[in-house]
This record gives structure tokens, sequence and C-alpha cells, in this order.
């Protein structure tokens, strides 16, 4: 996320839904299994493919339910996104397509990114990623012609140890074609978790303030040092990746964990099980009783998002209200009325450091009701200024930034002009993978999800519905594989990894390409982190979820 943050302000949606649902005339989606993992925005997609000849090219190593309506599939090899980026783009500069009015008045740095095109003619970037060089040219031609494009992207871009290159490139190609800041166009992430967006709007990010507001900024420091009553540091903290592997080295001692469990869905989850035994003290503030839950010294029963009221950002930028519709049961209670509970027992504690000046505008720590925490937010996060809690009753929505009380949103970023001024192409070379297939690990893992579950399979795996469809992990194999190996009519494979092994039932499907396999994290007993590796993207932190070399064997069932 930090990463995105680089690139366009945050990471994102510059566009909203709707607009460019009802106006692109090419859909580029890569990494997106748009139709199961965000089922609205897929459905809104294949009604523009349908409805109106909107053109669809989907970019995904798997043939993906949406697949079925797109116009070109390239279903290149995990992990070489980069190399199919510039091997497009080399193509379009080849023949002239680039937008040059928009290139001129709009960006920096195109002659260095021209030159690193230079390194991706079509037949490098087919010997790379597998894709034909006829593929790869109509693709180039279908994008170039057609205007406008909007480029739709999700974890299968991000989760790569170049996850941030892969994104600054699919910005290249929405500048190389001038598809920023115009209606149908854009760069468009779309957002994972219902409130990931506000989250990181509101600074849960190691190096952002709320409203990303730098912290390595000394003016950002000033000001929430007075808001907040305590000196704050210039220092960029730690993403959760490295501070799990910390608290094994000793360098955290305690941590504090709301709403995630690592044990299920963290990458190597056997390393990651002895990073939480080293850890001195650890609160879980959850719903249920995890996988996690057993490392933790203190569990705080939180409440669910039916129980309790407030804002959820979505992944267009939409801040909205919740309502709450149930009343908690026994002793749980909301995570922010836990947290000012939390607090003001470290405020009180007489034997704290009580550094804290209590005078201070937002210091007190006494919020009774979301509508206060907003009152905060509006004063400190210029994106949320005016997003008062009266106008949310209301029944207002609104897209940031919504700059006063009176400013009706901003469902399109970046028009006319970029937050960072000009718009920067920047130069990137394609890397392979940090773990490629070898002899005695010859195939690709990669990993995600499925329709019917939702992560560790905590909230999921409880709906008896739900398990009637989908009761346990498949492993999507290629049939040609599933003979190599020696299946043989048999249904269970095992599968290990540098790091661990599990053993679940083959899904036999030419889904997957030969010599790669598909597998989940949404059942304990075969989670699919068991197997993955823990390399990490240099600036966004973000594990390669997406590629690491495995072994598949047929076993006995
Ligand atoms: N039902 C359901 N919906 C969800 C979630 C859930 O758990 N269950 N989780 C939510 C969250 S938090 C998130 S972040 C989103 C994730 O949404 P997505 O990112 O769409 O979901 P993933 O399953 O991680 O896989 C993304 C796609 O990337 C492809 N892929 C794998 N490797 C590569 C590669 O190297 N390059 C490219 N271009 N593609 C690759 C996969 O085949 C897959 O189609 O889903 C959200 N929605
Ligand atoms: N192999 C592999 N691993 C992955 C990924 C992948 O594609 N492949 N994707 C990664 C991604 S994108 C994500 S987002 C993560 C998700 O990983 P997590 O965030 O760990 O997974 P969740 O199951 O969404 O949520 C964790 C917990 O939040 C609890 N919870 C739900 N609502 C509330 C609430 O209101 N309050 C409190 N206190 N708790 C609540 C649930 O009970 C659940 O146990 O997984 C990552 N891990
Ligand atoms: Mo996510």
């Amino acid at each position: 996320m930090a990463g995105l943050a680089t690139a366009f302000g945050s990471g994102a949606m510059s566009n909203s839904i709707e607009d460019v649902t009802q106006k692109a005339k090419v859909f580029f989606v890569i990494g997106s299994n748009t139709t199961e993992q965000h089922p609205i925005i897929g459905m809104k997609i294949r009604q523009a493919v349908r409805q109106r000849n909107a053109l669809l090219i989907v970019a995904d190593p798997r043939q993906i339910p949406l697949v079925d309506f797109a116009t070109l599939h390239l279903q290149h090899k995990p992990g070489t996104d980069l190399a199919l980026l510039n091997g497009l783009m080399h193509i379009i500069l080849k023949n002239g397509w680039e937008d040059k009015e928009f290139i001129a008045e709009r960006t920096e740095g195109f002659e260095e990114f021209k030159a690193v095109l230079e390194h991706y003619p079509p037949h490098v970037a087919s010997e790379i990623t597998g894709v034909s060089e006829d593929l790869l040219y109509e693709a180039a031609q279908l994008m170039a012609t057609n205007k406008p494009m909007a480029a739709i992207w999700a974890m299968g871009i991000t989760q790569h140890i170049k996850g941030v290159h892969n994104v600054l490139a699919l910005a290249n190609l929405q500048m190389l074609l001038g598809n920023i800041g115009i209606p149908g166009g854009g760069v468009n992430p779309l957002r994972g978790q219902n409130n990931v967006q506000g989250a990181c709007d509101m600074g849960g990010l190691p190096n952002v303030y709320p409203a990303y507001q730098p912290v390595t900024s000394e003016e950002a420091a000033k000001k929430f040092s007075q808001a907040w009553g305590a000196p704050m540091s210039t220092k960029v903290g730690m993403t959760v990746t490295e501070m799990i592997p910390a608290a094994k080295a000793g360098h955290i001692k305690a941590l504090y964990i709301m709403a995630e469990d690592p044990i299920m869905s963290d990458a190597d989850t056997n390393h990651v099980r002895t990073c939480l035994e080293a850890c001195e003290f650890i609160v879980l503030q959850e719903i249920f009783y995890t996988e996690t839950a057993p490392y933790a010294d203190v569990l705080l029963p939180g409440v669910s998002f039916a129980e309790k009221c407030g804002t959820f950002t979505n992944t267009e930028r939409r801040i909205q209200l919740v309502r709450q519709a149930l009343q908690p049961l026994g002793e749980a209670r909301p995570d922010w009325q836990i947290l000012t509970e939390v607090a003001n027992r470290i405020l009180t504690n007489p034997s704290g450091q009580r550094k804290v000046d209590t005078q201070a505008p937002y210091a007190r720590w006494d919020y009774q009701h979301p509508s206060q925490i907003m009152e905060e937010i509006n004063a400190l996060a210029p994106s949320y200024a005016g997003v008062k809690y009266t106008r949310l009753e209301r029944g207002e929505t609104f897209q940031w930034p919504v700059l006063d009380e009176n400013h009706p949103g901003t469902p399109i970023l970046h028009v006319g002009k970029f937050a960072r001024g000009l718009g920067k192409f920047s130069a990137v070379e394609y890397i392979p993978p940090a773990e490629l297939p070898d002899e005695n690990y010859p195939f690709i893992l990669s990993t995600g999800r499925v329709l019917y579950h939702w992560h560790g399979g905590e909230l999921t795996r409880r709906s008896q519905g739900l398990l009637e469809i989908y009761p346990k992990p498949l492993i999507e194999i290629h049939p040609e594989d599933a003979e190599r190996i020696g299946l043989n009519g048999r249904r269970r494979v095992r599968v290990t990894s540098r790091r661990g092994s599990i053993e679940a039932e083959a899904w036999i499907t030419d889904r997957v390409l030969p010599g790669m396999i598909y597998a989940n994290f949404h059942f304990p007993e075969a989670s699919a982190n068991v197997l993955t590796h823990a390399a990490l993207d240099p600036i966004s932190k973000i594990p390669e979820f997406k590629v690491c070399a495995v072994r598949v064997e047929a076993v006995e069932s």
C-alpha cells in the first residue's frame, strides 16, 4: 500500500465504480479475479461487455470466470507481469500509438522510461511470459485504438517482490495512452477488505498520518503532536510483515493484534508460529476464537460490523455510514470502545510515563460515540474535512477528497493535474520471482481465494450453506500434470515447499497452466500459507504470495 502511495498520492481507485463500468470502452483486468472476489464490480463489467459491447482484456495465469467474457485472455506465467506490460508498451511506442499530447503536457521522465522499453521487444516479452507475439500485438493494438481504457487490478499484481513496480508499470501504461484523469479510464486497484481503504486513509500504515500526511514531515509531526498532546516521531514505523519476525528477533516485545489472523493469513505459517511463540506478550482483539488465539495472553472480545455504528470507506474512496442492527452479546464491545478503555487505563496509570498533555484538543480519549471520532477526523485529515456526521446521517455518501462542509466529494482524481504536479513515468525492469521451480520443487504455486470463503475462513466456515458448496480446500492442478505425477484416478496430493507440507484433494482442471498449481488459505487443515514464501517487496513489504516453488505428489486417500 505504501508503494501505491508513491505513484498517486494513495492506493485508491482514481475513478469511481459507476464511471469505470459505464464509460470504459476497454477494461484491462490484470491480476483480479473480479467476479469471485469483487462480485458486484465483476457483474458490472460483465454487463458492460454484454450490453454495450465494451472490450475486455484479461491478463491472468488462470482461466478465471471473467475469461468467458473476455475479448482477449493473456495467460502469462505467474510473476511475469512486468515483462508483459513492458512488452505491450514497447509495441505501442513502436507503432506510434502513444498519446503524444498527454505525455508532453502532463508527464515527466519519458525518455528514461522509453529507454527501458527497448529491452522488451515482442520476442523477449513472449519468451518470458509465455504469451505469443501475435497475442501481445493484438492486445496492444486493441488498447491503443480504443479510448478510454480502465486499468483494473488486485492482488495478482501486488503480491510479488516486484508488486510496486508492477503498479508503476500500469500507471506508465495509462499515462502512455492518456487514460488518466478522464471518465472511463484511470488506475483502479480494487481494495480488498470492506474498510481497508478507510484504515489506510486513517493512517493505518507505518509511513503516514491520517489523509496520507507523511510521518517524515516535521510539519505533520508538529501538527499531530499538538493535536494529540504527545511528541510524534518522524521515523517510519514497521509493517506487519516486519513486526512478526521482529518479535522473534526480540526487537518487539508485545503485539496488539486487532482483527487479523496471522497464523492463517501471513506467509510461511511455520515461521509465524515460532515468531508468535517468541513474543513476550500478545493481546488479540477478535470476534472469534481464531487459529491465532492460542498464542494470545489476553483476548479482548470485539463485535462484528452488524453490532456497531461508524463509517466504512470502500474501494472507490466512498465513505458510508454503518448503522447498528444487533445488540452485542456478553462482554463484547465495538473496537473503538475497547481501544478507548485501554487508552484510559494507560493515561491514568500512576506508574506509566504520562507524557501526554491531556489539555491538547484530541488527547482526552472521552469518546462516547463514533460521531466524536469523526469530528477529530474532520479537523485533522484534510481529505475528510467535509465528511460531517450530520451529512452522513442525512443519507449522503462521499468520495474523498471532501474539502469542506459544502463540498460534494470527488468522483475522479487527477482531472487536469496530478496530485504531485506532473505524472512521472517510472523506468522499471522485469526481474524474476524470488523462488522459481527447480529439480526438487518443479511446480509454481500461486495462492488466493475462492468465491465461497473469506481469508482464514473464520467468518465463512461457520456458514452451513457455504460449507455445503465448498466444504474443503481444493488444489487446482492441470490434467497433464495430474497424469505426470501419477494421480491416476486418485484425488489426494501432498504439496511440499522448502517451508512446509500440506495434503488436500486435487481439482484436476485446465483453469491453471501446466506446471502451475493454485491453492487457497481458507482452511487450517491445509492452508496454502504453510507453503508460501515470505520474500517481501522492498518498498511495500508485501509478501510474494503469488509465486513460490513446490513439489506435488500423489498420495493414497
Ligand atoms: N469471496 C471473497 N472475496 C474477497 C476476499 C475473500 O477472501 N473472499 N478477500 C478480499 C480481499 S482482502 C482482497 S485483497 C481481494 C483480492 O482479490 P483478488 O486479487 O482478485 O483475489 P486473489 O484470489 O488473491 O487473486 C487474484 C488473481 O490473481 C491471479 N494471479 C495469480 N498470480 C498472478 C500473477 O503473477 N500475475 C497476475 N497478473 N495475476 C496473477 C489469480 O489467478 C487470481 O485470478 O478480494 C476481496 N474479496
Ligand atoms: N497465501 C495467501 N495469503 C494471503 C493472501 C493471499 O492472496 N494468499 N492475501 C492477503 C490479504 S490481501 C489479506 S487482506 C489478508 C487477510 O488476512 P486477515 O486480515 O488476517 O483475515 P480476515 O479473515 O479477513 O480477518 C481476520 C480476523 O478479523 C476478525 N474480525 C472480523 N470483523 C471484526 C471486527 O469488527 N472486529 C474485530 N476485532 N475483529 C474482526 C475475524 O474474526 C478474523 O479472524 O490475507 C493475506 N494473506
Ligand atoms: Mo486484502
